[in-house]
């Protein structure tokens, strides 16, 4: 089959018609979908000048017929997300595992398709909500599409497909009152996870800052799932698949993210757009956990359980290869949004483990594209179409683009000489496997603690990041109406960590504590994981992040300067915002560029600030909220503020206090060191946590 053509090459230009050539470049005439050149975009066709428009006016219909139907049904969950295409690199063969020509070739390019998404809400919602993102990626391989969908926590909420639909209603906004969009803080996700103990692993990684990251770019990325993979003598080795961020992880601060939310909507998607469009291209490391079926029975868990992961310290990560995103999408609906993931799309060399929850999964990818695409023919819509040939005599269906030629299209056949036929070599192949038991609607007893790995997180986290756990709780806690169902996670909570049951409880104001519900297996304590930490896995770097430096009229051009090349060549990128977005004159009389306005661009959406003012100016922006607001912010949000003496000044009448953080740009390289981490140690003192 032929490869399909780009969006590009659809343009129909009507024949004969006239190109124009103005200042912007040269313009085909614009036709009907017929290909009939328009001579009038503006008017409808009037029976008289004052007249009613006619039916008659085709072109009319014909557009406004187009337009009504531009919309497809969103994802019912992920339907908000941000795609952009890249390549993965083998740098490690895996050979001895798997026959997979991706996991074998060194050096090999395989072009992708990733997409990183939220996942309750709505596609319009926002890019900030506290929620787990997707992290999906379609690998166009020789050897046919091979899809990864992930998200950026290990572990899931359930153990079994059956509970997705009553996981997802619960945690979407409620039937009755059409709210909250895109969140987790109401009364039904709260009732159904204190009802739901297997979920409280999964519960204490939403309740970190991983759902809150500062950008796609710095968040992992897990296959969560145990997968096989399978070498040439047919053997199967068991693996899961992670990806690391370059750019080391990075989150917001809850605070932070809520103003973040109001400031820029698109914050992620923009990020990553803008990235990809400066050349940064966002790039991940592609790592396994390789395990055989005897080392899995020694674990103190099931691997098949999806609410467990297998620690980084019992099974370290090989690193195998690199993802690279370098292209944003030519058009967002043809690609980002009508890009179709399915678990089940695999390739020669992997397989599927018994997870109960893969299982389930297998079926509903496919399943939900009817709905959302409205054929089935949608793998031929070109961002899911393999890149390798494929054929197979299934025909016809719903917008089929295909014409396949012949008299045959059943198998088998005597009268083709052409037509595909099955094939034992390069084929895709089951894992062998001989299990027995009794079938029935059961869940296996090595599926019974719920509890142990929770509390492994929990004691694994830094002192700060336990702090941002146990409040984010009594946030989300506050917002539930109903006493026994905050009583009922706060038990829950004694069988994790009992000084996390009353960190919650204190905050929420519960006395006394609830009894924590019975246990179906002991909860065990098992060594910290630092690898589960953010902090750990912090970079000290301004790769990848910002630097606003406020400033107005008369400020100090020399410094400004100084300040954005030392930013520039730590790898930050640098934004100068001033009141007026047409510029600043700067004491020197000179014109110094704004790239933003100030009221549209708050400290929250920058990594560290540098406020550089004249005394006059100064006493200006202090009679400014969005200035005072924006070094408020920026201290309580643990960030680095290089000032000047006329930043100080701005400093002062905020009320900002001084400490390690708040640095004299005098001492430049002082500054920029500050900037490539938070003042941690600040938290105390802005604000109280749980
Ligand atoms: Fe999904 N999920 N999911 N999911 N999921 C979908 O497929 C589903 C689960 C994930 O960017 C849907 O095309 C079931 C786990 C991502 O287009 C749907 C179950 C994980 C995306 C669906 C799960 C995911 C989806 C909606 C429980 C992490 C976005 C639209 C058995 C490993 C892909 C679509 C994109 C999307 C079903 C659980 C990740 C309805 C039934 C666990 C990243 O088919």
């Amino acid at each position: 089959m032929s490869k399909s053509k780009s969006p590009k090459d659809e343009i129909h230009v009507g024949a004969g018609g006239e190109w124009h050539q103005t200042a912007g470049g040269k313009h085909p005439p614009l036709t009907t979908n017929q290909g009939l050149i328009i001579a009038d975009n503006q008017n409808s066709l009037k029976a008289n000048p004052n007249g009613p428009t006619l039916l008659e006016d085709f072109i009319l219909r014909e557009k406004i017929f187009h337009f009504d139907h531009e919309r497809i049904p969103e994802r019912v969950v992920h339907a908000r997300g941000t795609g952009a295409h890249g390549f993965f690199e083998l740098t490690h063969s895996l050979e001895q595992y798997t026959t997979a020509k991706i996991l074998t070739e060194v050096g090999e390019k395989t072009e992708l398709f990733t997409r990183i998404s939220t996942v309750a809400g709505g596609s319009g919602s926002v890019d900030t909500p506290r929620d787990v993102r997707g992290f999906a990626v379609k690998f166009y391989t020789k050897e046919g599409n091979w899809d990864l969908v992930g998200n950026n926590i290990p572990v899931f909420f359930i153990q079994d497909a059956i509970k997705f639909p009553d996981l997802i209603h619960a945690a979407k906004m409620e039937p009755d009152r059409g709210f909250p969009q895109a969140a987790t803080a109401h009364d039904t996700f709260w009732d159904f996870i204190s009802m739901t103990p297997e979920s409280m692993h999964m519960v204490m990684w939403i309740m970190s800052d991983r759902t809150i990251p500062r950008s796609l770019r710095m968040i992992e990325g897990f296959g969560i799932h145990s997968f096989r993979l399978l070498n040439a003598a047919g053997e199967s080795t068991f693996v899961k698949f992670h990806w690391r961020p370059k750019l080391g992880l990075q989150s917001t601060i809850w605070d932070e993210t809520v103003k973040i939310t109001g400031a820029d909507h698109d914050f992620h998607r923009r990020d990553m757009f803008e990235a990809i469009e400066a050349g940064n291209f966002p790039e991940w490391e592609f790592a396994v956990q390789l395990f055989t079926e005897a080392e899995a029975e020694a674990f103190p868990f099931d691997h098949l359980d999806p609410t467990k992961l297998i620690p980084e310290e019992l099974v370290p990560l090989q690193v195998i290869g690199r993802m690279v995103l370098d292209r944003w999408p030519t058009n967002f609906f043809a690609e980002t949004e009508q890009v179709a993931y399915c678990p089940a799309n695999l390739v020669p060399g992997i397989d599927f483990s018994n997870d109960p929850l893969l299982q389930g999964r297998l079926f509903s990818y496919l399943d939900t594209q009817l709905s959302r695409l409205g054929s089935p023919n949608f793998h031929q819509i070109p961002v899911n179409a393999p890149k390798c040939p494929f054929a197979n005599l299934q025909r016809d269906g719903h917008m089929q683009m295909a014409q396949p030629a012949g008299q045959v299209n059943y198998e088998p056949n005597s009268l083709s000489a052409t037509s595909p036929r099955e094939t034992s070599t390069a084929a895709f192949r089951t894992a062998a496997v001989a299990k027995t038991g009794e079938k029935g609607r059961i869940r296996p007893e090595s599926f019974a603690d719920h509890y142990s790995q929770a509390r492994q997180f929990f004691l694994s986290q830094t002192g700060y990041e336990q702090a941002h756990i146990a409040s984010a709780l009594v946030f989300e806690l506050s917002k539930v109406v109903p006493i026994h169902v905050r009583e009922a996670v706060v038990g829950h909570l004694r069988n994790i960590d009992e000084s996390l049951a009353q960190r919650v409880a204190g905050g929420l104001a519960m006395d006394p504590l609830p009894a924590a519900p019975p246990t179906a297996a002991p909860v065990q304590d098992m060594p910290p994981s630092p690898a589960l930490q953010i902090i750990g896995k912090m970079k000290d770097t301004l790769d990848g992040r910002a630097l606003g430096i406020l400033i107005a009229d008369g400020s100090d051009g020399a410094l400004i300067a100084r300040v954005k090349k030392a930013a520039l060549a730590a790898g930050a990128s640098v934004k100068i915002i001033g009141p007026k977005v047409g510029g600043a004159k700067l004491a020197d009389g000179k014109l110094q560029a704004v790239d933003k306005q100030l009221a549209g661009a708050p400290s929250v959406i920058f990594d560290a600030v540098a406020v550089i003012l004249s005394d006059v100016g100064a006493s200006e922006l202090a009679a400014e909220s969005a200035a005072i607001d924006f070094v408020r912010d920026a201290f309580g949000h643990l960030k680095a503020i290089g000032v000047d003496p006329g930043g100080a000044a701005l400093l002062n009448a905020a009320q900002v206090p001084t400490d390690a953080g708040v640095i004299d740009l005098k001492n430049e390289k002082s500054f920029i060191a500050a900037a490539k981490t938070r003042q941690w140690d600040r938290e105390k003192t802005v604000r109280t946590l749980a």
